[in-house]
Formats: structure tokens, sequence, C-alpha cells
């Protein structure tokens, strides 16, 4: 297997709650370094632009007002198959159907306000990462 960087994101429910070490303490706790990160306020249009693959979908408009509503922690981590890897952490985008002991589980609230984002494919994180990184924010 490869060593892999993906994008995560430490939503606004996240950071209002004061428990992104505890997140980054479950990203260490299973194999990643966290190689990049920034806490951020992001603007109404950096959100649409980050999640224009989603334009379509009813949910855009309150997923972009949310992400935009407080700060998130941008982040990239590194490690083995990291990709479906953070995802298999994360679990279900329905907090109500994640796997037990998921960050979703142990911390999303709902649908809107799952706590994490992460990316869903190698061309995904490529896109993703670049999207808040310059090369040498990253120290691998
Ligand atoms: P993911 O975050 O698990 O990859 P996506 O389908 O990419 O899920 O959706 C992006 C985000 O949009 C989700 O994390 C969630 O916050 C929100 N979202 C997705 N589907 C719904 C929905 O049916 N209702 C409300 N919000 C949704
Ligand atoms: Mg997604």
């Amino acid at each position: 297997m490869a060593i892999e960087r993906t994008l995560s994101i430490l939503k606004p429910d996240a950071t209002t709650r004061n428990i992104t070490g505890k997140i980054n303490a479950i990203f260490e706790e299973n194999g990643f370094r966290i190689i990049a990160q920034r806490r951020v306020l992001l603007t109404r249009s950096e959100t649409e632009r980050f999640y224009i693959i989603h334009k379509e979908r009813p949910f855009y408009k309150d997923l972009c007002d949310f992400m935009s509503s407080a700060p998130v922690v941008v982040q990239v981590l590194e490690g083995e198959n990291a990709i479906l890897k953070n995802r298999a952490i994360m679990g279900a985008t329905n907090p109500e159907e994640a796997a037990p002991g998921t960050i979703r589980a142990l911390f999303g609230l709902s649908i809107d306000q799952n706590t994490v984002h992460g990316s869903d494919s190698a061309a995904t994180a490529a896109q993703e990462i670049a999207f808040f990184f310059k090369e040498t924010d990253i120290v691998g």
C-alpha cells in the first residue's frame, strides 16, 4: 500500500465545540501525520467554490452557509492508504448511519453538522489539497 495525502476539514461544529484536539488525537492514534494545518474562516464564495461539485444538490445552499458560519481547520493528513482510511475513520455522511467508534458517530450532530470532511479519491485529494495549501506549506 502506498503513502498518500488527503485533505481533511474539521467543520464549524468541531471548532465551536472546541473538540479539534480530540479529533486530531484520533487521526494520530490511527497512524496519520498532520503535515499541514490552518484554522480559517472561509468566505461564502470560497465554500461555494470548494463544494462546486454539489451545486445542483438541494443541500448546497445550507452546506455553504454552514461551512462559512464559523472557523474551520483545514489540514493535510499523510499515511498508508490515507484517502480511503480517513473515509473509514470518519464514518458515513449521516452520523445516524456511521459505524460505532467513527468520528461522525462519536461527534456528528446531524447530516449537515457532521464534524469532518475528507477527500473521496486520489484525484479529489490532489485538487482539494491544492485548493488550500501551497506545496511549500506542506511539511511531510
Ligand atoms: P461526504 O462529506 O461524506 O463526502 P458528500 O455527499 O460529499 O458527503 O456531501 C458533502 C456534505 O454535504 C456532507 O458532508 C454533508 O455535510 C452535506 N450533505 C450531504 N448530503 C446531505 C443531505 O442529504 N442533506 C443535508 N446535507 C447533506
Ligand atoms: Mg464528499
